[in-house]
């Protein structure tokens, strides 16, 4: 019986990627990317959309690298998993075919919709129940925009991507509690809330746990991408933070709330771990999320602005001729002396693309203080914007949830960004564990190696396991300059 190897399908808004894991309970997690692309969103119809069929057909030659490659060296490919942000969804009529490429959450046409949700079910009530973040962006909103949903069934993207592999229709449950439509205490659909809506009942699929099966490959996707057909598609953390966050390496019993992360991508999502949501008005008011973890738990957090501000900045900067390099941006950044100007990371008016530079001097202009004027000092205005964030929102967690903690894990892509986890520990006046970066590839391969008896445990041991395997840095807070010690 050759050993097994587990595939991760892992897509982010600027890229995806699919992995091969290997697992072991001794040495940790070894990840091995067999292919790469890139993801955005385009304008299409009249919208900012998924190339979703693009995406899906990059998932497809991915998987089929990954069969080669295992097939290299003697391996099984045990199972797939999948995640991808949160809260989009694709409709798909009884045949299974995509009525259309799925809207962006970056796509503006929600916002109009918010009012009338709301008229409808307000958001005291919306809170008391999903416990979920007021964002223009959640699907309860977006559903609102459709013109008809008669015939069609909604599925979120990683349960899109599951259907046309496997042909079984499920919603998993930590990308469900994204929806505005789902019972943060229940753990169920909120079917009241879809008959105040006017949506059907069975609009989306059932749910499906991480860690249960949506099915084996249909035959053709099997010999598509070079696959025995009894392959099974796993459900994980299919909501990309909820992997992140089972993968923070964290020294914890499992009682929860006793450390705090910050997955550091796209968006960053800084909070607790929980046992329990927390539905008071005052959550409400500081608009603390209750988003379902892996296992149960709740991931109570808030989305703070991400490197997506940075990576449009980029983005920008390069139409304009100018192309700094990551590293020498952030090492003049990190030459500028503290107290700089600071923007509300998480504005929804940093939400859509384009013109990043000017919309963050726009919004520092309204403070009135000096405008970052070179690429340098925009980024360590983002630097500082975020960290702030990171701390505000860290002592309010703790606060609305009657914790306090010692540690402060940041996981992925910022990890890797010393001036980022620097100036987090210093605003957060908390010791910075930072790593790994890859937390959402890692977290989806452990629950399926889980599922499939190649490790035990909860959370508390997965978390061991992660920690066995990775090379984690340690920032204490103090001022600059950067003393990051390796551990
Ligand atoms: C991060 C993330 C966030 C979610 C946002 C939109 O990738 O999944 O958790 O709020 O994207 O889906």
């Amino acid at each position: 019986n050759a050993p097994g190897v587990f595939a991760a399908v892992d897509i982010g808004a600027s890229s995806g990627r699919v992995m091969l894991g290997r697992v072991s309970p001794e040495s940790g997690v070894s990840l091995e990317t067999v292919h790469r692309f890139p993801n955005g969103v385009v304008e299409i119809d009249g919208g900012l959309r998924w190339n979703f069929d693009a995406l899906f057909a990059e998932v497809l030659a991915g998987l089929r690298t990954a069969a080669t490659v295992a097939a290299g060296q003697g391996e099984r490919i045990a199972s797939i998993g999948i995640d991808t942000w949160a809260v989009d969804y694709g409709l798909v009529d009884a045949g299974g075919n995509l009525a259309a490429q799925p809207f962006s959450y970056r796509d503006d046409r929600s916002r109009a919709a918010v009012e009338p949700v709301h008229r409808t079910l307000d958001p005291e009530r919306l809170y008391a129940t999903t416990g979920l973040q007021f964002l223009q962006f959640n699907t309860i909103y977006q559903l609102a925009t459709e013109p008809d949903l008669g015939g069609l069934q909604a599925l979120l993207i990683p349960d899109l991507i599951a259907f046309l592999l496997t042909g079984a229709r499920r919603t998993e449950a930590t990308n469900a509690s994204t929806t505005g439509l789902f019972d943060a205490v229940a753990g169920e659909w909120a079917t009241e809330f879809m008959a105040a809506l006017g949506l059907r009942k069975d609009l989306f699929p059932p749910l499906i746990q991480p860690g249960e099966a949506y099915g084996a490959l249909l035959p053709a996707m099997a010999e598509e991408v070079g696959l025995p057909s009894g392959t099974l598609v796993v459900a994980v953390g299919s909501h990309d933070t909820a992997s992140a966050v089972a993968a923070v390496p964290a020294d914890t019993n499992g009682d929860g709330g006793d450390f705090a992360y910050v997955s550091s991508g796209t968006w960053s999502l800084v909070g607790l771990e929980l046992l329990h949501p927390v539905l008071t008005e005052a959550s409400r008011e500081a608009n603390f999320t209750n988003e379902r973890g892996v296992d149960g738990t709740i991931r109570y957090l808030r989305n703070i602005g991400g490197l997506w501000l940075l990576s449009e900045c980029q983005r920008t900067w390069a139409s304009e001729g100018f192309q700094p390099d990551l590293t020498a941006l952030l090492a003049a950044a990190a030459a500028l002396p503290s107290g700089g100007p600071q923007i509300n990371a998480d504005d929804p008016y940093f939400i859509a693309p384009d013109n990043m530079p000017e919309r963050i001097r726009a919004a520092v202009r309204r403070t009135g203080e000096v405008l970052p004027n070179d690429p340098a000092a925009i980024t360590r205005c983002i630097m500082d914007s975020l960290a702030a964030g990171y701390a505000r929102t860290l002592a309010d967690a703790e606060r609305l949830a009657d914790r306090s903690v010692g540690v402060v894990h940041v996981v992925g892509g910022g990890s890797q960004n010393a001036l980022l986890c620097q100036l987090t520990a210093d605003a957060t006046r908390r010791p910075v564990i930072a790593g790994p970066v890859e937390a959402t590839a890692l977290g989806n391969v452990l629950v399926q190696a889980r599922a499939a008896g190649a490790v035990t445990g909860g959370l508390p041991e997965l978390r061991r396991i992660i920690a066995a395997g990775a090379s984690l840095r340690r920032y204490e807070p103090a001022g600059f300059p950067v003393t990051a010690s390796q551990n």
